[in-house]
C-alpha cells in the first residue's frame, strides 16, 4: 500500500467539540478543552503516524467576529488553516444551528479543499433528530461525507479515520513518525494554567488571562516550574488571587497534577500574578506571546 500523509485541519464555531475531537483523533489530551467558548487560541498541530499514514491534524480557535487584537489573531489562525488543508474537517455539533456563522461556513464549502462534516456531541440527540440533522446536511454539503460522532465518548472514531485516510493524499512523511506535535513542553504546561483558570473563574477573567512560563527547570526527580498570570487590569488581579489566595491555591493544585501526569514526574510550581495593562489589544505583549 502506498504510504500516504497530509494535513487534515478542525475548523468550526466555538464549543462544538473541535479539541475535543482532534484528543480523540490522536490519542492523547494536547489541546484543552473545556465547558466554555473560545478555549483554544492557537492553531495546534497534533500528529498521528502509522505504518502506512501520517495525519498531520491541526486544531483551531472557534470562528468569531475579533472584537481586540487577541481575537484577530485567533482568526488569522483560522485563516491559515483554511490555506493549507488537504482535508478539512468541518465540526457542528447537535445543539448548534446550521445558520450560524454561515457566511464563513459557505466559505469553507466553496473552497476546493475537500471536507468531511463531523457532526458532534450526538450522545445528547437521539436516532430521530439526528437522522433529521444528517439530512438537512446533506442539503447544504451535498459533496461532503457526513459523519456523527462522540467525540467525548470516543464514539465512530474508526468510521471518521477510515474516511480521513480514505481521502488522504499519497505522500511521504513531513514529521518524524515519532513527533507528536509541533510545540514544546512549556507551551502546554502553559494551556494546563489556563485551562485551570477558564474552569475556575467566570465571565471576563478567562479571557483577560495569559500564562508565561517564566522558569522551567527539570532536575533528576522533580520538574520546577515557575510562571506569571497577566490579567488586563488591577481588579481582575485580586480576584485571580481570591480570599487569603485560596482560589490561585486551587488552580495551582489542579495544574499541578495535571502535569505531574502529562510529564510523568513530580512537579513544583510557583505562580504570581501580574497586571499588563489591556495586554489584548497590545502588539508588543501579543508578540511576546507568541500570537504574532
Ligand atoms: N456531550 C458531549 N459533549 C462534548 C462532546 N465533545 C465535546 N464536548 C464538550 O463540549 C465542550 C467544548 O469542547 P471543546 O473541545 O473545548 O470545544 P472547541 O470546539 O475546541 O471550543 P473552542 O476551542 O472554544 O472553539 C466541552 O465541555 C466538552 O466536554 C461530545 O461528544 N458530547
Ligand atoms: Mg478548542
Amino acid at each position: 500500500m502506498p504510504h500516504k500523509s497530509g494535513f487534515v485541519n478542525i475548523l468550526g464555531n466555538p464549543n462544538v467539540g473541535k479539541s475535543t475531537l482532534m484528543n480523540m483523533l490522536i490519542g492523547e489530551k494536547l489541546s484543552v478543552m473545556t465547558s466554555k467558548a473560545q478555549t483554544t487560541r492557537h492553531r495546534i498541530m497534533g500528529i498521528l503516524s502509522d505504518d502506512d499514514y501520517q495525519i498531520v491534524y491541526s486544531d483551531t480557535p472557534g470562528i468569531l467576529n475579533p472584537k481586540y487584537e487577541l481575537q484577530s489573531s485567533m482568526m488569522r489562525s483560522v485563516e491559515s488553516a483554511l490555506d493549507d488543508a488537504d482535508l478539512i474537517l468541518y465540526v457542528t455539533d447537535v445543539v448548534e444551528t446550521i445558520d450560524k456563522n454561515e457566511e464563513f461556513l459557505h466559505r469553507i464549502l466553496d473552497s476546493d479543499v475537500p471536507k468531511i462534516i463531523v457532526i458532534n456531541k450526538i450522545d445528547l440527540s437521539n436516532q430521530e433528530k439526528l437522522e433529521e440533522l444528517v439530512d438537512k446536511w446533506h442539503v447544504i454539503a451535498p459533496d461532503s461525507n457526513i459523519i456523527p460522532v462522540s467525540a467525548k465518548n470516543k464514539f465512530n472514531r474508526d468510521a471518521l479515520l477510515n474516511n480521513i485516510l480514505s481521502i488522504l493524499p499519497e505522500g511521504e512523511p513531513y514529521f518524524p513518525k515519532d513527533q507528536l506535535t509541533d510545540r514544546y513542553e512549556r507551551f502546554f504546561i502553559s494551556e494546563i494554567i489556563r485551562g485551570k483558570i477558564l474552569e475556575t473563574y467566570q465571565k471576563e477573567i478567562p479571557y483577560s488571562v495569559e500564562v508565561e512560563i517564566e522558569s522551567y527547570k527539570e532536575e533528576t526527580s522533580i520538574v520546577r516550574i515557575g510562571a506569571v498570570i497577566y490579567v488586563a487590569r488591577d481588579t481582575q488581579k485580586g480576584i485571580i488571587i481570591g480570599h487569603k489566595g485560596e482560589k490561585l491555591k486551587r488552580v495551582g493544585t489542579g495544574a499541578r497534577r495535571e502535569m505531574e501526569a502529562f510529564l510523568a514526574k513530580k512537579v513544583f510550581l510557583e505562580m504570581y500574578v501580574k497586571v499588563s495593562k489591556d495586554w489584548r489589544d497590545s502588539s508588543g505583549m501579543l508578540k511576546k506571546f507568541g500570537y504574532i
